[in-house]
Parts: C-alpha cells; sequence; structure tokens
C-alpha cells in the first residue's frame, strides 16, 4: 500500500481491501476499474519493442498481463508474504504453470503420497510421460525424505492439510530438509488460506492456490494462484503461464477475487467457527466411527495444527462405522447442505472423495495412497450453525438406521 496512515505495516484484513490499488489514479472509483481489453496500444514501435523485451515496463498483450489482474496479484503477494504472484485460470494451470516453468526432462519431484486427484494424475500419469520422476512419500514422517533425495530432485511438493484425509505437514522440518539438498518447496495452501499459514515465512519458496476456493469464496468461478520471489514469477510468467499453458485468467474474474479476497479474514473467522463446532458435535455421536478435523485434541498432529495454523479450517472427513454404505446414505440425507465437489464456499458440500475428487486414483493407487473409500468430505459454509448442525445430525441419524 502506497499510503496508510499507520506507522506500522497494515494489518491482514487492511492488506486485502486496499493493498495495490489507489483510487486517486482511477478518477476516485472505489473499486478497480475491470480492463476488458487483449491487447494495448503503443505510443511507437521502440516503444513496443522495448516493452517485449522487458526493458522497459508496461503491459503487451492480456495473455501475459492485465491491470485488473496485476492488482490481484499485488494484493496476494501481500497477503501470502511474497515478493510477487501470478494469477491464473485454475488451481491446476497454478501447478502447471509453475512446474513447466522450470522442469527439464531427467528432474525428479519428491510429492505427499496425498494430493487432490487431478494434482496427483499431473504428477503421478502425466509428468513420467515427459521424463519427470515423481516419488509419492509420507511427507508426514519427514524422515523419509532423504531416502529418496537424489542430485536430480528439483522440487518437494504437497499440501497441509491434504485433500482429502486432513493430514498435516510440517512446513519448516520439510523446508529445511528439502534446501540442504538443494530442493525447493511448493506448498499448496488451498486449504489453509493465507489467513491461516503461510507456508513463505516458514521457508517454503512457493505458495500455489486454487483461487476457486476460499480465496473466491462464492463458487463463481475457477481460478489459481502463484506466489513467490520476483525472479521465480517473472519466470513463470513468461514461461509458464505465457508459452507452456496460456492459462490466462479473465479480468472480470479478477475482478470477482478482490471482491471476495475482501471478507477473507471475516469468512474464515466464521468457516472455523462453524467447522470446529460441528466437528466436536459430531466427533461422539452414534455411527461415527472418526472425525478428522485439525482443531480436535483427537487429531493425531494436533500439536503441529496449533503450531502451524492460527484456526483450524472449514475442512472436515468422517468415516462412519457402517462404511462405505452408511457414507452415501449420510451423504443422499442431508438437506441443507449440498452434495457438490469444490469447497470453501459459503454453502456447505458434501461429497464423496474416492468416487469424486480423488476418481484419478486407481483403486490400487487409492489404497496405497490412503483415500478410504468409507471417507465423505464436508466443506462447512457459512450458514447459521444451529441449522447446519441440525441438518448433518439429521443426516447422520438416517445414514445409522
Ligand atoms: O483447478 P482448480 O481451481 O479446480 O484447483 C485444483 C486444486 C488444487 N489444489 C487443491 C488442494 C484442490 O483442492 C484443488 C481443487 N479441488 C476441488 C475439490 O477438492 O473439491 C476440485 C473439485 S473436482
Amino acid at each position: 500500500m502506497k499510503k496508510n496512515g499507520l506507522n506500522r505495516p497494515a494489518g491482514f484484513s487492511t492488506r486485502a481491501i486496499h493493498e495495490g490499488y489507489d483510487p486517486a489514479s482511477h478518477h476516485g472509483s472505489l473499486n478497480p476499474p475491470v480492463y476488458l481489453n487483449a491487447t494495448y496500444s503503443f505510443e511507437s514501435i521502440a516503444q513496443g519493442q522495448q516493452r517485449f523485451a522487458g526493458e522497459v515496463p508496461g503491459y503487451v498483450y492480456a495473455r501475459v498481463g492485465n491491470p485488473t489482474q496485476s492488482v490481484l496479484e499485488s494484493r496476494l503477494a501481500s497477503l501470502e508474504g511474497g515478493e510477487a504472484a501470478v494469477a491464473v485460470a485454475s488451481g491446476i494451470g497454478a501447478i502447471t504453470a509453475l512446474l513447466w516453468s522450470f522442469l527439464e526432462s531427467g528432474d525428479e519431484i519428491i510429492a505427499d503420497k496425498t494430493l487432490y486427484g487431478c494434482t496427483f494424475a499431473f504428477m503421478g500419469h502425466g509428468l513420467s510421460r515427459f521424463g519427470v520422476k515423481v516419488h509419492f512419500i509420507d511427507l508426514t514422517q519427514p524422515d523419509t525424505l532423504e531416502a529418496v533425495m537424489t542430485p536430480a530432485t528439483r522440487f518437494v511438493f504437497f499440501e497441509t492439510p491434504t485433500n482429502p484425509n486432513m493430514r498435516l505437514i510440517d512446513i519448516d522440518q520439510i523446508c529445511r530438509l528439502a534446501h540442504a539438498h538443494n530442493a525447493r518447496v511448493i506448498v499448496d495452501n488451498t486449504y489453509g488460506t493465507p489467513y491461516l499459514q503461510r507456508p513463505l515465512e516458514r521457508g517454503a519458496d512457493f505458495v500455489v492456490h486454487s483461487m476457486t476456493k476460499y480465496l473466491s469464496g462464492h463458487g463463481d468461478l475457477i481460478a489459481g494462484a502463484i506466489i513467490g520471489s520476483a525472479d521465480d514469477m517473472l519466470n513463470v510468467r513468461t514461461v509458464g503461464l505465457k508459452d507452456m499453458t496460456g492459462a490466462v485468467l479473465s479480468a472480470f474474474d479478477s475482478f470477482l477475487l478482490l471482491r471476495g479476497i475482501k471478507t477473507l479474514e471475516l469468512r474464515m473467522t466464521r468457516h472455523c467457527e462453524s467447522a470446529l463446532a460441528l466437528a466436536r458435535q459430531i466427533e461422539s455421536y452414534p455411527g461415527v466411527e472418526s472425525v478428522l478435523y485439525p482443531g480436535l485434541a483427537s487429531h493425531p498432529q494436533y500439536a503441529l495444527a496449533c503450531e502451524q495454523m492460527s484456526a483450524f479450517g472449514g475442512m472436515i472427513a468422517l468415516e462412519l462405522s457402517g462404511g462405505y454404505e452408511a457414507g452415501v446414505r449420510f451423504m443422499d440425507a442431508v438437506q441443507l447442505a449440498q452434495r457438490a465437489v469444490s469447497l470453501g464456499d459459503a454453502e456447505t458440500l458434501v461429497q464423496h472423495p474416492a468416487s469424486m475428487t480423488h476418481n484419478n486414483y486407481t483403486d490400487e493407487e487409492r489404497e496405497a495412497h490412503g483415500i478410504s473409500l468409507g471417507l465423505a468430505r464436508i466443506s462447512v459454509g457459512l450458514e447459521n450453525i444451529e441449522d447446519l448442525s441440525a441438518d448433518i445430525l439429521q443426516a447422520l441419524d438416517q445414514a445409522s438406521q
């Protein structure tokens, strides 16, 4: 922010609302204009040549950048504590644009064994076709990392909490081990959001997001982001985004994201409160075998959750004593909550990972990667908590009948 009237750095929500935009430079317009253009007019051919060569600042073509998107990018960089950000068309666009910017045939990646289904498909089934080897290991046990590191290891990649089974990975420890072997660390912070955890401040080199989720917050768009150093982001923009994926985010979606991010702190506070209340309520409910939520003292990594996250997020995974059939009965019985994939919306969403978000895993892979057939996932929304809990409890009652 140019000026904030403070003699200290501005707080999270202040930056989420003001960072990177000065109304005075835009006719006093409180909101950033939506620049609906594909191309930019140059004052002279010489100026265009210099812009293309990166010798002078300025836009050249909207696949590479757009002023509405630039406001969003400075806001994201500020919230994650990074130097720069690149906003792209989807979460998978973020992961692919980042990795295509740096990887070469012969390189290796170490990834945690639980990844969102399409991330797993890209790494496990896609990259191997181009000569990149991906080792999937259990990064909740950091000691296993060194045994698989080789001089060819370029990146260590993980989600924390993991989608869908809520395992946590110790960001500090993985960064220390990876850096000792010159590998760089990428954290998918979609579940956490920068409000709850900031991996770059703990040593990670890159954060990626599916902005489709909490950052948008309203289930009305698909988007992704990469945050890191200014040099790395220049490379991601001019290679991964411009040439390798073309995964450009529209100006209008950039605007919607700026609108959503203004309320990120408020929304996350409510998601966390409701999810904790619901997790506590259903943990000992008849017919519930286990509830996986990092804010429960029964979570195997509760201590790490308290250390690494400022609150525990809006996602819950659960297994019912009646296994897969009971899980399906539960998800079919909800009335207020919606049966849908995605997460982080105002609406509470329930889904079955094994057959939906994680159906890219074969049955054998799913088992080896610890994604149980009986697992149900709840993205706790912003509804009145009494209404929501009544709906979830009546669905659990029906599931155990
Ligand atoms: O390309 P997208 O914006 O859908 O984001 C991909 C992605 C990347 N990282 C994580 C941790 C994700 O959860 C996602 C998308 N997950 C949705 C879900 O789990 O419901 C996708 C619905 S099929």
